[in-house]
């Protein structure tokens, strides 16, 4: 690295010396070329100081054509160009800025900015692509009004899109024509949005709650148009939920989103005109799995509801990512339980939250959810500021409930609408309507590292008295080695020997509090809780769905965890418990050598597998062993081989032992799922059906090869055949290559269904995965300039199949860092995600680590590294 790239401190925000009021865009689009005249309404700021500021605007790798202030031509004195911005030095307190830029969108390999995907052309300007499209104040907190016109070939581009209402349109002369957008609400550079293109739409409508009708429209490519009923269909119920949950309605006439199939994330909030990556908005049963169609619900749902939580409500500044995608993660998963299986839900988040984000906390790359400083903001799109932010929301939730959380979010909206804002006028709006103290709160904005809950108890017979001691205590994180106590909510309940809930009274109250939970609020280092009236010793149910985001250390016996599992109340901590129980045992058998599965255990396991009083989907979370990621979360000195080998000897082990009971499991769920018309039921059918094929599979025997076979063959979905697929690929028989070259026969114009055929092979357990892998990066099918393919290929392999990555070889890792070289001059944004999973070099063994160390020495000696790469490796190797 030549020279290092500037750190941005959160503490030295200021507010914009100049204000844009309104702009004018006009974008001529042609196929090698594109001009962007931009005229900019500004004005000063701080008019009452008497030394105005030069007016400094943003602009990256533009080429300026024209320029001229208040209708005159600015001359090469008049202002300073350099690599990332022009500087006019004096400008009058108001005036007119008129910029000519040319850019050439289809060399855009970023994919920020404006870029061409396949045959149209798409935006995206979160955070700060719009500089790549003209010179403007690209900041969070600049809020304009915008009116764009977009000028293309007509044949070419017959769509014309951008955000607002359209207002007028028109022919221009060789074959083009025009279109004209005003978009009434003032809103930051970022979440302008522009597409063209020859598409194909589906419309719908909704009637909102106040009776006005939003017209809804999906654009894509015309081959995708029987793809988007599901899309519609949850972005109904979104705005339904939002009208019915917070009385929050769509304030458009007119709402759009355009599926992309090159993009670097998963969709974007961009005023009235959403742009998703084609993942989160295209499904039919045979293209998308029961997942696909949970994530499209998620995404659609997250995507609109920022339109209150992010773009009524803006950013003051990127440190205050989380004030809109914390916010609205949490919403989405709100929307998301109450459409469907809220405890399975809830599980899917938290293995997400520790599989991604308790790693994150726990390395180089540690931060708050509102971080103080970045080198490139596209890097703090993370774990961190999305799923921990989210449960930061969530416990607001915990400690004022619903309706308090209510009030809050509502004072919030209306006291900032059209306000660009920060975390604290956040928490100061559910503060406030809530008449509680929140300033110890707020240290979840500023303290980094996963807090861990150390508790202790006792009972006395005599007296019926319980007493919980609970200690917190964060560890150091890089920047700040010393954590002060933080305000947690701990939801508990305590079980009698029947396993039920017992009520509870704490000391200093008089009534017993009726229901089965409650909600321990921590302050302090170390509390205690005493409970009176407890008639025996009872099992402490702690954490009850996870209210906190912390690691509880209790010493529960392995009894004590069996009986969780068979009785608790709360459904989360009943598969907690039995999570806790299979990796007790597993980690034992990695430390200290394989033993025998205890019986309780193999009781609970029986138990569950036949079980069928509970929903099915809750039932396959109950059956899946931890990940390998998770155990090896566990470990001091991660023991890669020992917990693969570990994991597959309790899955083969298992199954041997309750082959009888998987079979009929198995044909139960068939003939189930067979005989059921509601198709959220049927998913819950297959995908317990699916969890007990992949303990059959591991007996590899011909019976069982013969049902993943069958399976694949005959399934009407693409649940059950990339489930069996993945099986077969796993299985080493000769059957699987068969079954591999079927699938991308019938698939391979399907973009989306051959990123799975890519995925299956990369998470692969075979022993010549990485050679596959390999191999793979040169067939016709893999394109590294497109982020889902990198992502399902590299991606998967590096992040999903710890096994295979690690090899002892190094040969991962060299393989990784040379993706990561490659991508790097073409996709920064995606080429530093892809570099993550070698800055854990600190948690392997000295051999490993020292390889991945190396290859992060190597990435790093790199010339011209982007700013992206630069960051994490850098961070990673300090
Ligand atoms: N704001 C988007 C969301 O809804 C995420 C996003 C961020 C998308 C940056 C694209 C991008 O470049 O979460």
């Amino acid at each position: 690295m030549a020279h290092q790239p500037t750190t941005v401190h959160r503490r030295d925000y200021s507010a914009p010396d100049y204000l844009v009021d309104h702009v004018a865009l006009h974008f001529d689009l042609h196929q090698e070329q594109t001009t962007v005249h931009a005229r900019l309404e500004l004005r000063r700021n701080d008019s009452d100081n008497a030394q105005p500021q030069p007016l400094r605007l943003n602009g990256i790798e533009l080429e300026l054509l024209g320029l001229a202030l208040d209708g005159v031509p600015l001359t090469q004195e008049d202002y300073r160009l350099d690599a990332e911005s022009l500087t006019i030095e004096r400008v009058p307190s108001q005036c007119t800025l008129e910029v000519i830029t040319r850019i050439r969108p289809q060399e855009n390999m970023r994919l920020e900015g404006l870029y061409r995907s396949g045959a149209m052309f798409c935006t995206q300007c979160e955070a700060q692509g719009f500089r790549r499209i003209t010179f403007f104040l690209d900041r969070p907190d600049v809020m304009a009004r915008f009116t764009t016109t977009i000028e293309a070939d007509r044949d070419r581009y017959p769509v014309l899109l951008s955000n607002g209402n359209q207002v007028a349109q028109g022919q221009a002369a060789g074959n083009r024509h025009w279109v004209r957008w005003e978009d009434p609400f003032p809103k930051p550079s970022y979440l302008f949005a522009l597409v063209a293109g020859d598409l194909a739409c589906h419309e719908d409508r909704h009637v909102t709650a106040s009776g006005r009708t939003v017209r809804l429209r999906i654009f894509t490519e015309r081959e995708n148009l029987d793809k988007t009923e599901h899309a519609m269909a949850c972005l109904q119920a979104a705005m339904r939920w939002d009208e019915a949950t917070y009385d929050l309605e769509c304030d458009l006439n007119d709402y759009m989103i355009v599926a992309v199939g090159d993009f670097n994330m998963g969709a974007m909030e961009n005023k009235g005109l959403n742009i998703f990556n084609t993942q989160y908005i295209l499904a039919r049963p045979e293209t998308a799995t029961d997942s696909d169609y949970e994530d499209i619900l998620a995404v659609v749902g997250h995507e609109y509801f920022h339109n209150w939580t992010g773009n009524r409500v803006t950013l003051r500044d990127w440190f205050q990512l989380s004030l809109k995608e914390g916010l609205t993660v949490f919403r989405e998963q709100q929307f998301t339980a109450a459409m469907g299986a809220a405890a399975v839900k809830r599980i899917q988040e938290v293995r997400g939250l520790r599989a991604a984000q308790f790693p994150e906390d726990a390395g180089p790359m540690a931060h708050s959810v509102r971080p103080d400083k970045y080198v490139e903001i596209n890097n703090f799109y993370t774990a961190t500021v999305y799923m921990k932010g989210a449960e930061v929301i969530r416990m607001y939730h915990s400690l004022l409930g619903q309706e308090g959380f209510c009030q809050g979010l509502a004072l919030y909206l209306q006291r900032h609408d059209g306000q660009a804002v920060t975390c604290r006028d956040f928490l100061m709006a559910m503060a406030e309507a809530n008449g509680i103290d929140l300033e110890q709160f707020g240290l979840w904005y500023s303290q980094a590292g996963t807090p861990c809950l150390e508790v202790h108890d006792e009972y006395e017979p005599g007296s019926g008295r319980y007493t919980l001691h609970i200690r917190q205590h964060t560890p150091a994180t890089p920047g700040q080695p010393h954590k002060q106590p933080l305000h947690i909510p701990v939801i508990v309940g305590l079980l009698n020997a029947e396993g039920h809930d017992l009520p509870l009274r704490l000391e200093n109250e008089t009534q017993a509090i009726t229901t089965g939970s409650r909600v321990l609020e921590l302050r302090h280092e170390r509390e205690t809780f005493r409970f009176l009236d407890i008639p025996q010793r009872p099992i402490p149910s702690l954490l009850r769905g996870f209210s906190a985001p912390v690691k509880l250390d209790y010493a529960y016996t392995e009894d004590q965890l069996a009986f969780l599992f068979g009785h608790d109340s709360d459904e989360f901590n009943r598969w907690e418990a039995g999570q806790q129980l299979s990796a007790r045992i597993l980690l034992r058998w990695v430390n200290e050598g394989r033993g025998s599965i205890p019986e309780r255990f193999r009781t609970a396991f029986r138990r569950t597998l036949c079980d069928t009083e509970t929903d099915p989907a809750l039932l396959a979370e109950a059956l899946a062993l931890p990940s390998e990621n998770f155990l090896a979360e566990q470990m001091k000195v991660i023991d890669v081989e020992g917990i693969h080998i570990a994991r597959e000897a309790m899955r083969c082990n298992l199954a041997e032992h309750l082959s009888e009971e998987l079979r009929a499991r198995y044909a139960l769920c068939v003939e189930q799922g067979n005989k059921t018309e509601n198709t959220a039921a049927a998913a819950g059918y297959r995908r317990l059906k699916n969890a007990v094929l992949g303990y059959l599979a591991t007996l590899q025997n011909s019976t069982e090869l013969q049902r993943c076979l069958d399976q694949y063959a005959t399934a009407d979905n693409m649940t059950d055949a990339l489930a069996a697929l993945a099986l077969l690929v796993d299985s080493n028989a000769s059957e699987a290559e068969a079954s591999l070259a079927d699938f991308y026969r019938r698939w391979q114009h399907e973009p989306l269904v051959v990123d799975k055929w890519l995925r299956v092979q990369a998470l692969s357990s075979r022993s010549d995965t990485l050679a596959r892998v390999i191999q793979l990066t040169a067939h016709p099918a893999f394109d590294i300039r497109n982020p889902n393919k990198v992502r399902s290929l590299l991606g998967a392999f590096a992040q999903g199949n710890p096994a295979c990555f690690h090899d002892v070889s190094g040969a991962g890792y060299t393989f990784l860092a040379d993706r990561v070289l490659e991508l790097d001059g073409i996709n920064p944004q995606v080429a530093a995600r892809l570099v993550t999973p070698l800055s854990r070099w600190g948690r392997h063994d000295p051999r490993r680590s020292s390889c991945m160390h190396q290859q992060l020495e190597r990435i790093y000696a790199q010339e011209g590294l982007s700013k992206d790469v630069y960051e994490i490796v850098a961070r990673s190797l300090d």
